[in-house]
């Protein structure tokens, strides 16, 4: 097992160690103080949606369980929590009236943290749309976009002045790809076209909140979270390699390009451009604004093959198998040397600014066996990811934290609660949360920091 300490010896002193988690994942109290539904809970109260028909009702109850959560936090030594804002709680109907006590719940969640001493990075969409907004089209409408302006200006404006960083979007690859064109996360669509207009109105609305966010709070961090893919070819064919560099921009270019280069990928606009909705004179100015930081959430690579079939839309690619047998209790290959390709490969394509790792970690399902969870992949699996993240930093990478996905055990999305990111066990019935060994080892390498070898310590 990797020292903890060994390990803190290859970190600058003011890199952040935090643990992470969303909304609707941990909250629970889906209909408490004004709260209105979002795609979320429809998604998931339909048949065969989302495994065993689990839903967010009460989830980790955090709602309810705030100042405990927040002294578990605290109990685990980090300097930093990620979580995010519930847009069905702020603008309950997506735009019109907004509701108080939504923002007054945020509100004690970040008074509480900076009484705990505990640096708080938001992320304003983690994919709870409020529902009423789908009946306009969701995130094909480009009034979504304006409506996601609206609700940022209002978080900003009420929490702006406490936050230590706030991103637009956690993971548009999930909220545009998985859920418009892949049909497995909310709201369910198969459709190519729905999902390049979710796109364009994806990026835009990334845009638009980050001009709300400034022109708020000129001064907050803004960024944005993606959860870029390190793609692999499947074989050294011509066209397999073809495949892969299609899969790169599909995957990735047609967030990166937009946001960090104005422009949509070459190859993506002459596959798919035709069927993109308008983009409209000062899209792609809104669009690309240059951006304070990054959040990277990464977890496995992705490696493909080329679809031989003649009617195979852009990017006709047909997944790969794993090279290696060792997978996650979701089926997920492990690979931390991606991570170090991926944010090589990512820097040799876009100017971008400093990263974070804003999620990493592993699914394994083991339980609690006498008052303990003996989780060692998860704890090897976040070593080995740390340790390639130490190499990034020894070339000179401005990576600055790394974020533990997850606080705790919580609503998988289509997999429910059967699947367990969690460095803390939650036992659903009776809420106890119990600290697993990968937690005490994050704890024992968090304690740490900040320590004094960095540059502006040694400065001050
Ligand atoms: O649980 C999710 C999270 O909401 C977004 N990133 C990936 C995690 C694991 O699937």
């Amino acid at each position: 097992m990797m020292d903890p300490r060994t390990l803190s010896e290859r970190f600058p002193g003011d890199f952040l160690f935090g643990v992470a988690t969303a909304a609707f994942q941990i909250e629970g109290a889906s209909k408490a103080d004004g709260r209105k539904p979002s795609i979320w809970d429809a998604f998931s109260n339909m048949p065969g949606r989302v495994f065993g028909r689990h839903n967010g009702d009460v989830a980790c109850d955090h709602y309810n369980r705030l100042e405990e959560d927040l002294d578990l936090i605290k109990a685990l030594g980090v300097s930093a929590y990620r979580f995010s804002i519930a847009w069905p709680r702020i603008v309950p109907e997506g735009t019109g009236a907004v509701n108080e006590k939504g923002l007054d719940f945020y509100d004690r969640l970040v008074d509480g943290l900076k009484a705990r001493g505990i640096k708080a990075f938001a992320t304003l969409y983690h994919w709870d749309l409020p529902l009423s907004l789908m009946g306009d089209g969701g995130w094909t409408a480009r009034q979504t976009a304006h409506a996601f302006e609206r609700y940022a200006r209002v978080v900003t404006a009420r929490l702006g002045d406490r936050l230590d960083a706030v991103a637009t979007f956690n993971e548009p690859w999930c909220s545009v790809w998985l859920s418009h064109l892949y049909g497995i996360h909310a709201p369910g669509e198969c459709n190519l076209d729905a999902a390049l207009h979710a796109l364009h109105v994806t990026n835009l609305a990334h845009g638009l909140g980050v001009a709300a966010i400034r022109s708020e709070r000129p001064q907050l961090p803004v960024g944005i979270v993606l959860n870029a893919h390190q793609t692999y070819a499947g074989s050294d064919a011509a066209e397999d390699l073809a495949a892969e560099k299609r899969a790169f921009d599909f995957h990735n270019g047609v967030f990166f390009g937009p946001v960090f280069a104005g422009a949509y990928p070459e190859g993506f606009m002459s596959g798919l451009g035709h069927r993109m909705p308008p983009i409209e004179p000062g899209d792609m100015e809104t669009i690309h604004q240059k951006l304070d930081w990054w959040g990277l959430n990464y977890y496995t690579p992705m490696r493909v093959l080329a679809d031989p079939a003649p009617d195979a839309d852009y990017p006709a690619t047909l997944p790969a198998p794993a090279v290696s047998d060792v997978k996650t209790d979701i089926g997920w290959e492990v690979c931390a040397p991606a991570l170090g390709d991926l944010i090589r490969r990512l820097n040799a394509a876009y100017r971008l600014p400093e990263c974070y790792i804003t999620e990493n970690g592993a699914c394994y399902n083991m339980g609690v066996e006498n008052g303990a969870v003996d989780d060692q992949p998860r704890l090897d699996y976040i070593a080995e990811h740390l340790a390639v993240t130490a190499d990034l930093i020894a070339e000179g990478y401005a990576m600055r934290g790394y974020f533990a996905w997850s606080l705790m055990d919580n609503f998988e999305w289509a997999e429910g609660y059967r699947m367990r990111f969690g460095i803390v066990h939650v036992d659903y019935d009776t809420q106890v949360r119990t600290i697993k060994k990968s937690g005490h080892w994050y704890k024992a390498l968090a304690a740490q920091f900040p320590k004094g070898n960095h540059a502006r310590s040694a400065a001050e």
